[in-house]
């Protein structure tokens, strides 16, 4: 199937903004963000030019894990609003042709969702399996040594039954049984209860582990999971043309094109998080941070590009809500944080796949650096702080795991203006606003016509300009320099050459003779436009630009 004969699908050429509600805009002064603060903000974002907003959640929840932990998926928490609010989210987002799609977290629930309400009651309560429990081992030990996401034992006992229930994450996020067709059932019901609701679509989270199989610990990719996946898209959005898109941390090219080969019946596409797990240390994890080597980075991005580029879609992201913002991880948040976040725009941009922009990340907001771990609120971070500081690592190794891949770092408010918390509530907000906020704000950067918001805007214009930026082939460029990525998209005679400096020094670059010598117009660029490529290039800290030379192929 070649990229002429696939189907055209309207989130081929889409750009998805993800918000965090907690932390977007906290429209009744709270210190909560909520949905009437992101309606106020509608206007920003059909500015931006963005048309699918990923909202994460806002279900009935105790906020456990700030709302990835729900307690009933048909209503929304308070402190962010009502379900006609909700309604009327979706209503103006759609007058100004934007899609919202909700976050699907039904892998798990939380403790305080009727079903495990009533699951806990008794062993023959007839909601008992839709969870996982087993009986402790002869000596009333867990039924396993399965480690928890969050920290400790995944397994949590309840003295009332006398059994342990599953969790992959917190112990107030069961897991839910999908083995059971009630479970299945139930979750349909709700899909299509938001679909007819005018949603569209859904962001799926940890998908690939709702077919586990704990018994046999096997956790991803479970033997009936794309058969899990193959029915519900028949009993929900497979009738509707809307946009699904899987968490799926497991996932190599092989499964992902199980998952959105689009003769299979399963998903639009996947989030593959190779490109962020290289800079996460094999055995510690995130909380050991590995050097980010570039010359990795494109042997990861190549391989996806390549491997999908007939069959199946990739998504593309930087960051999102549980990762380090972009420009502090991959760019430079100092000297150069606007070219350097510009550049990193553009190199994302200019793959094939669905672009996904995480709030904050179009006005190049940086990481935090809190100085106490009491002023940090995600769960992950405090749990994991507490246990490796008990297992003898070093407070300051672990604020140091913290400070570069710790979840906060991407849920400090958004920065609107300068006034006080940035703008985003005139109370003091649930997680302190990041220090920088004067400096870097909305308001600055819609004043400031040269600013990263009129470069993503740009970008995201062009996506919706150019077919070839959509569909073209990816071909690599000096796949082994260190310092520069950079790569050429074809369809039929047209052609773009993308180059971007992720270095912050000046880079010589000798020419091949692929590219040397073609010339055209400068799409974009975040120094000077660059018509014409000659022998050498001398590209300044983090230049980057991109050529149109179909017309000297
Ligand atoms: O994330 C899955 C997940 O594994 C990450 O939570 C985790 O932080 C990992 O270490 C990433 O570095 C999803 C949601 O995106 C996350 O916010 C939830 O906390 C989690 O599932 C449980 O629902
Ligand atoms: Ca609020």
């Amino acid at each position: 199937m070649t990229t002429q004969q696939i189907e055209r699908k309207w989130w081929h050429n889409a750009v998805v903004y993800q918000i965090y509600p907690r932390s977007f805009m906290d429209a009744n002064n709270d210190g909560i963000g909520d949905l009437k603060g992101i309606i106020s903000k509608l206007d920003y974002l059909h500015q931006l030019g963005i048309n699918v907003i990923w909202l994460s959640p806002v279900f009935k929840s105790p906020m456990d894990d700030n709302g990835y932990d729900i307690s009933d998926y048909q209503d929304i928490a308070a402190e962010f609003g009502t379900l006609e609010e909700m309604d009327e989210l979706i209503a103006a987002a759609k007058q100004r042709n934007i899609h919202i799609i909700m976050d699907l977290v039904v892998n798990h629930s939380s403790d305080e969702h009727p079903w495990f309400i009533e699951a806990r009651k008794s062993t023959d309560n007839p909601y008992r399996d839709y969870y996982v429990w087993r009986k402790p081992l002869a000596d009333g030990s867990a039924p396993s040594d399965f480690h928890s996401y969050f920290g400790g034992s995944g397994w949590e006992f309840d003295e009332l039954t006398g059994e342990y229930y599953f969790h992959q994450f917190s112990k107030k996020q069961p897991d839910l049984n999908w083995e059971n067709p009630k479970v299945q059932q139930e979750v349909h019901d709700m899909m299509n209860w938001w679909l007819d609701r005018g949603i569209g679509g859904f962001r799926m989270d940890v998908i690939d582990l709702i077919g586990k199989v704990v018994d046999q610990k096997i956790m991803a990719n479970g033997p009936h999971l794309h058969t899990l996946l193959q029915e519900m898209n028949k009993a929900t959005f497979g009738r509707r043309d809307v946009l699904t898109v899987g968490e799926t941390w497991s996932v190599t090219p092989e499964i992902a094109k199980l998952y959105s080969d689009p003769a299979r019946n399963e998903l639009s596409m996947v989030f593959q998080f190779e490109h962020i797990t290289i800079t996460f240390d094999p055995v510690e994890g995130k909380w050991k941070p590995r050097p980010f080597s570039l010359v990795e980075f494109k042997n990861v991005i190549s391989k996806w590009q390549t491997e999908l580029s007939d069959q199946g879609w990739n998504s593309l992201f930087w960051n999102n809500h549980d990762l380090p913002r972009a420009v502090s991880k991959y760019g430079d948040p100092g000297k150069y944080r606007i070219q350097s976040a510009k550049m990193l725009a553009t190199a994302l941009h200019f793959l094939k796949g669905t672009p996904y922009i995480y709030q904050g990340e179009e006005i190049g907001m940086t990481n935090v650096r809190f100085e106490s771990i009491e002023d940090y609120q995600d769960i992950e971070s405090i749990n994991l702080y507490h246990e490796r500081i008990a297992a003898g690592v070093s407070h300051q190794e672990m604020m140091q795991g913290i400070y570069e891949n710790g979840r906060d770092n991407a849920r400090t408010p958004m920065q609107w203006n300068g006034s006080a918390n940035g703008g985003f509530s005139q109370s003091s907000p649930w997680l302190k606003v990041n220090p920088n906020y004067g400096e870097i704000n909305v308001e600055l950067a819609l004043e400031d016509k040269d600013s990263i918001f009129y470069h993503y805007q740009q970008l995201i214009a062009l996506r919706k300009q150019r077919e070839v930026m959509v569909y073209g082939d990816y071909q690599p460029l000096f796949e082994q320099h260190p310092q520069v990525f950079a790569y050429q998209r074809t369809l039929g005679d047209e052609q773009l050459v993308v180059i971007c400096n992720f270095s912050g020094q000046v880079v010589e670059l000798s020419l091949t003779d692929e590219i040397c010598g073609l010339y055209g117009e400068c799409l974009i660029s975040n120094y000077r436009p660059v018509s014409e490529l000659g022998r050498t290039l001398n590209l300044q800290p983090y230049e980057s630009f991109v050529i149109d030379v179909s017309s000297s192929l």
